[in-house]
């Protein structure tokens, strides 16, 4: 399969002016019946053959102005003559067969539980009918199903319906990926909204009959997030109906589809038994993320797939704005960033590292990435930080004049932000384009003298190499600074530092005393920092430090370092830290959600990052070991401290999903983690027979199985939730997540082996087999059998739903950091997936990249 290139891009040579569609609905063969008004595209002069994109149809007819054309489609597409065009505008019209019923590769349209739906993006209209599928083609639609099913639903306003057929307008022109369908036996929980120019909106959240109790949360959400846009950035919603519908099987999240946005059951259905205070938080951001692209993504769209961050970067900044307006920006912050490091420093730091505006692909899937997604969000954070809240302001109310109903990029994005604020860019547009995560090293140098003394902070940048970038430039990055005297006041509140070359100075004057610094405050720009202090500068800064992420990440640092001197030399716990810890864990003037976080060891793969980049070889199970260490020495420091803190954090009243009881929850679970290692889990079986919602029920489950003493709690929590898939998904995979690491494998064998193992259910085999690399150590045992399962396991999933398979594949990524023998055992796998005949292109382009 060949890649496709950025600098080929040329516009389409034919423009669609309206769309009429018409469905014919039967599982095994569906029609589609597609009319296309088109013109020639002056942006493209000359004589253009007519190239539609179409994968998996049986063509049954063309015409071109009601007459016959006598076209051989090929396994890509179907080309039509120029000859065979009229001069001015003309008809085109097809008609297909396609069986949704068949189709598992969850992409196009296909069927969940009797229901029929679509996922069209990045390039599944093409399974539906013959198209220009690219998102700078844009259109109106008008559909029409018929199908003998109560629920008929489409983009846009309703037209009409009757027995068994509906009809739908969609004013706003959109690209083919936004196109949506879905027709099943479904119930409507539904709410209304005025918007504040006036118009009356319905929503509906639509959902299998027995699931609308669970949909208040996210209708809540909903209506939050159509305030929050019209309030924060001055967006309203332009339809008369705003359309939710819950799918059980589905390959992502949720789907931004115009007026018919499509979630995964999982991301929209919640009720506190159910779902935890986490996922709750995560339902309230991925409805306000789909919603938010009605302006950042479909309003304005992308030219092309390369510019895929314009809307996704964007979108996830603005979720990430909203999120932490709702529930406290100084935890959102430390939970973005952790996730941050999770994911995308992994990917950038590895052999699937690419830029957040990639130039070429060979399957557009595999690049809804965290780079693309996630660092996509922070470029845009450090820009709002250069040009100030007033700046972004211009910059965002000029984009949404600017570029309104166009398919923009990067480029556009760019031009918008220096027209609104005179600010050249030129220089801080590397951070699209070059791949890689900047290192910047900090010194500190302090001269005493008569006007007070100066102390000068030096910075350096390092670009690491990336796959086919060896050479970067020094990149723009604000560096947010504070300055602390040693009574812990603030003598320099927070100041941007713009680091635009290789080495700079920054000298402060008339401080009196040495200060101590608080650098790179609120992760302000995605580096990794490296900045020598000792662990006391460490332990003052988690004390004093007034900025709450650097006072959370001095802990955080602190941790890593003792971590990661256990594992290499042995040594005890230290003592600055666990004290600094647990002074943090029983401050009543701190926020409980924040003190939860302090609590949170790093995870294994982060040490082994941590490990690597320091020039270690990590050993899995020594970090396993020390890790455990930690956590046993952190509850012995807190001892009886643990139950009086548990007791002050009782949440009395009906359950609200809202930050606080939630933050009240989560410190009260942490320390329960901890009491387990004490007392044999006598206060976590209680625990779990009195807990009265998930988080409390799955935080108590995971307590016991982390000290092997699961087997009754999961067997109740089974007999009780045998029947509902979402939450069996839990079960299965703290099974996993937490199996001792010499049993992962074995666990595995048997959960895969029971009758409601589905692999054709993303989330069911997500839950199995994304927990076997969470589980970091069984996933690196020495034996290699994790390794072996997984890669059998994705090889059998590429066959029916490559799109998963290639995601999921990403577990090896870190391959190169381990030792010889992993190395052999993870490159064996990944050359037998890549050798194996009828690979997808999706899982093929994966391994080719992971295996250099
Ligand atoms: N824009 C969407 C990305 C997406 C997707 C969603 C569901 C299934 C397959 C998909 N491929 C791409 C989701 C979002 O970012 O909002
Ligand atoms: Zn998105």
């Amino acid at each position: 399969d060949t890649a496709v290139y950025l600098k080929d891009y040329q516009p389409f040579p034919y423009c669609v002016d309206q769309v009429e569609l018409t469905f014919r609905l039967q599982p095994e063969a569906t029609r589609v019946m597609a009319r296309l008004h088109l013109h020639a595209n002056p942006a493209r002069p000359g004589v253009n053959d007519l190239r539609l994109d179409g994968e998996e149809l049986r063509l049954l007819s063309v015409t071109i102005g009601g007459r016959a054309i006598a076209a051989t489609p090929d396994a890509r597409g179907l080309t039509i003559a120029a000859a065979d065009l009229p001069e001015g505008p003309f008809v085109l019209e097809t008609e297909v067969e396609i069986a949704p019923a068949r189709n598992t590769a969850l992409e196009g349209l296909y069927m969940s539980n009797g229901m029929y739906c679509t996922q069209c993006e990045a390039e599944g209209f093409r399974k539906i009918t013959y198209y220009p599928d690219r998102p700078d083609v844009m259109a109106r639609f008008r559909v029409r199903i018929e199908g003998d099913l109560p629920v008929l639903l489409s983009n846009g306003n309703p037209l009409g319906a009757g027995p068994g057929w509906a009809e739908w307008d969609d004013p706003w022109p959109k690209p083919a990926y936004l196109f949506a369908l879905v027709a099943g036996h479904l119930i409507a929980h539904s709410d209304q909204i005025t918007t504040r120019s006036g118009r009356q909106v319905a929503l509906n959240i639509w959902v299998r009959p027995g699931d609308e109790d669970r949909c208040a949360w996210g209708m809540e959400s909903l209506k939050r997030s159509m305030r929050w846009d019209e309030e924060v950035y001055g967006r309203e919603y332009d339809l008369d109906v705003f359309n939710i519908v819950a799918v059980d099987d589905f390959n992502m999240g949720a789907m931004e589809n115009k007026g018919l946005n499509i979630f995964n059951s999982k991301c929209v259905l919640a009720t506190p038994e159910t779902m935890t205070d986490d996922e709750f938080a995560r339902i309230e951001s991925i409805v306000a993320h789909e919603y938010f692209h009605n302006w950042t993504g479909n309003r304005i769209t992308c030219r092309d797939w390369f510019q895929l961050c314009l809307k996704e970067g964007l979108t996830v900044f603005r979720d990430q704005q909203f999120s932490g307006d709702l529930r406290g920006h100084a935890v959102k912050r430390i939970e973005d960033v952790l996730a941050l490091r999770a994911r995308q420093f992994r990917e950038d730091q590895g052999p699937l590292a690419h830029p957040v505006r990639p130039d070429s692909f060979v399957e557009i899937n595999n690049f809804y990435t965290a780079t693309v997604y996630e660092k996509g969000a922070e470029i845009i954070g450090m820009l709002k930080r250069l040009v100030g809240e007033d700046g972004y302001r211009r910059a965002l109310d000029l984009y949404f004049d600017r570029h309104d109903g166009q398919a923009a990029t990067i480029e556009d994005w760019l031009a918008v932000f220096q027209d609104a604020t005179g600010r050249d860019l030129t220089q801080f547009s590397r951070w699209y384009f070059e791949a890689g995560t900047p290192r910047v090293q900090v010194a500190e140098d302090w001269q005493p003298d008569l006007a007070g003394g100066t102390f000068t902070l030096t910075l350096r940048q390092d670009n690491p190499p990336t796959p086919g970038q060896p050479d970067k430039g020094a990149k723009v990055i604000p560096v947010a600074v504070g300055l602390l005297n040693p009574n812990g006041d603030e003598v320099l509140g927070t100041t941007i530092l713009e680091l635009t070359e290789a080495e700079q100075s920054f000298r402060f004057e008339g401080l009196g005393a040495r200060p101590v610094a608080s650098v790179l405050r609120g992760f302000s720009a995605p580096v990794v920092l490296d900045h020598p202090v000792s662990p006391e500068t460490r332990a003052f800064l988690l004390a004093h430090d007034t900025d709450p992420f650097n006072r959370w990440e001095a802990g955080r640092s602190l941790a890593k370092e003792v971590l990661a001197e256990m594992v290499v030399t042995g040594a005890a716990v230290s003592r600055p830290w666990l004290d600094g810890v647990a002074r943090l864990a029983t401050d009543d003037t701190l926020d409980p959600a924040f003190r939860a976080l302090a609590l949170r060891l790093p995870s294994e793969d982060d040490l082994a990052a941590t490990l690597a980049a320091a020039g270690h070889v990590p050993d899995p199970a020594a970090i396993h070991a020390a890790r455990r260490r930690m956590g046993d020495a952190l509850a012995a420091a807190l001892g009886a401290e643990l139950a009086a803190l548990r007791a002050a954090m009782t949440v009395s009243g009906p359950f609200s999903a809202e930050a606080g009881p939630a933050g009240r929850r989560a410190l009260a679970n942490a320390c329960l983690a901890l009491q387990t290692r004490l007392d044999g889990g006598e206060a976590a079986r209680a625990a779990f027979a009195a807990a009265t919602n998930m988080t409390d029920r799955l935080a108590a489950l995971v307590a016991l199985i982390d000290i092997g003493a699961g087997a009754e709690a999961l067997a109740a929590f089974e007999a009780e939730w045998k029947a509902d898939r979402l939450v069996m998904d839990k079960w299965f995979m703290v099974q996993v997540v937490h199996a001792p690491p010499a049993e992962l494998a074995a666990t595995v064998e048997q959960l895969t082996a029971r009758a409601d193992f589905n692999m054709d259910n993303p989330n069911r085999f997500r839950a199995v087999f994304g927990a076997v690399s969470a589980n970091h150590a069984g996933f690196h045992h020495a034996d290699g059998a994790a390794y072996r399962l997984l890669a059998d396991w994705l090889l059998r999933l590429d066959g029916r739903n490559p799109q998963t398979a290639a995601r999921m594949s990403t577990a090896f990524e870190t391959w190169r950091r381990y030792d010889a023998g992993r190395q052999a055992l993870i490159r064996a796998e990944l050359s037998r997936m890549a050798a194996t005949p009828g690979l997808s292109r999706d899982l093929s382009e994966m391994t080719a990249r992971m295996l250099g």
